[in-house]
């Protein structure tokens, strides 16, 4: 199939599951249009089945807010003419769902019928997407994609709960490269990063106020008062500098390593003894599952879907958001013993198995699949 691929090309979660999407979908064939205003940063290497178109909005002294969706849907409709893309799959509802629902119609006075799935990510539904001044077109791009996908139950219930839908959302969880993410990786240099008996503790993300960094320090804070422990940060994001007055305030800046942006979180996580993630909301928790996948106990809030993830007491602890009292006990208790850490870190790469993308990406071919036999009869 040919498929164009419309996503954010930041670090953030739904771009990178859309840019590891279309890197596997072109493994297994199919031909992959990124269409979006940078490359991903995921997208390392363009190939004879991954191309990358970029949309580009022109300045104008006119334009107090450059119209990105227009130009969006202008590129998407020539991309879908020039390249025959067969179905357009739009990641994070907004703009991305509008843009293509004006270029499906575009293409149709044309008499090209190019049927748009969606995915919905997260906050596109749950923190911006259900705001006054965007719902009406976020319900109606919703309602007017031919296939609706959400990644977790949690989500699907949030969406049906803030949004008047019609359409069917079908749960399709984010899945993880198990090989990338294998604890057997050759290059992990755990020496560079911590003494023998210090522990080591991950954050990832991208340091904004819904992740709850603060609690990230605190909780880190308790731990390194009970056993020695180092603290990697991951990410770029507003929350920076204050998270590093706190560390300064409680004396703990020596223990903890701000890596920035990195495209090599496998690196960062095959070291990783526990990873925090006490979100005040996530839908997934895609950063929880690439620790999982290495090996990496989680200490997390319950909130969204993160306990369709992170398994109570089996790939680590959840508590409820803002209780760092019961996350920091949590980690504790983990940590404090060597054969339960590793039982937990055992039993997280095992819970990580299930969303192996050999078993979710060809539940995004078969909806492919279903929306074009679909257009076919129409
Ligand atoms: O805040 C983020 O983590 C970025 C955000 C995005 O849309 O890029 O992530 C959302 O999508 C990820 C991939 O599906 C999910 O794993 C994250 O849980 C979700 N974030 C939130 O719901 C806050």
């Amino acid at each position: 199939m040919k498929i164009g691929i419309v996503c954010y090309p930041t670090f953030g979660g739904s771009g990178v599951v859309a840019t590891e999407l279309g890197l596997e979908l072109s493994k297994r064939g199919h031909e992959i249009h990124f269409i979006t205003y940078n490359q991903p940063v995921r997208l390392e290497l363009l190939s004879n089945n991954v191309h990358y178109h970029e949309v580009t909005v022109p300045e104008y002294p006119l334009f107090h807010y450059l119209p990105y969706e227009l130009a969006l849907s202008s590129k998407l409709v020539d991309m879908v003419k020039l390249h025959k893309i067969e179905v357009l799959h739009v990641h994070y509802a907004i703009p991305h769902a509008y843009a293509a629902y004006m270029a499906k119609k575009m293409l149709q006075e044309d008499g090209i019928y190019v049927p748009i799935v969606t995915t919905l990510h997260g906050t596109d539904i749950t923190l911006v997407g259900s705001h006054p001044f965007y719902k009406t077109a976020v319900t109606f791009s919703i309602n007017k994609s031919d296939a609706v996908t959400s990644v977790s139950q949690s989500l699907k219930e949030d969406t049906l709960r803030l949004f008047d839908i019609k359409n069917d959302i079908t749960v399709v969880p984010n899945f993880i490269d198990l090989d990338k993410y294998s604890n057997s990786f050759k290059g992990c240099q755990r020496a560079m990063m911590a003494k023998e008996n210090e522990k080591i503790i991950t954050h990832i993300s991208n340091l904004r106020a819904v992740k709850r960094v603060k609690d990230v320090i605190s909780i880190f804070y308790n731990i390194q008062k009970k056993l020695p422990a180092k603290l990697m940060l991951v990410g770029e994001g507003p929350e920076r500098e204050n998270i590093e007055m706190q560390c300064q305030k409680l004396g703990i800046s020596d223990k903890v390593v701000f890596f920035g942006k990195s495209n090599e979180i496998d690196k960062i996580l095959c070291f990783s003894d526990l990873f925090l993630l006490p979100s005040e909301t996530e839908s997934f928790g895609l950063a929880a599952l690439e620790a999982m996948a290495s090996s990496t106990a989680v200490i997390s809030s319950n909130t969204g879907g993160i306990p369709e993830v992170n398994i109570h007491g089996v790939s680590g602890f959840l508590s409820d958001v803002g209780d760092v009292e019961d996350m920091s006990k949590n980690a504790i208790y983990i940590l404090s013993d060597e054969n339960r850490l590793e039982t937990f870190k055992r039993n997280a790469r095992k819970e990580a198995l299930k969303y192996d993308l050999h078993k979710i990406v060809p539940q995004y071919e078969a909806i492919y699949q279903a929306t074009l036999s679909r257009c076919l009869t129409l």
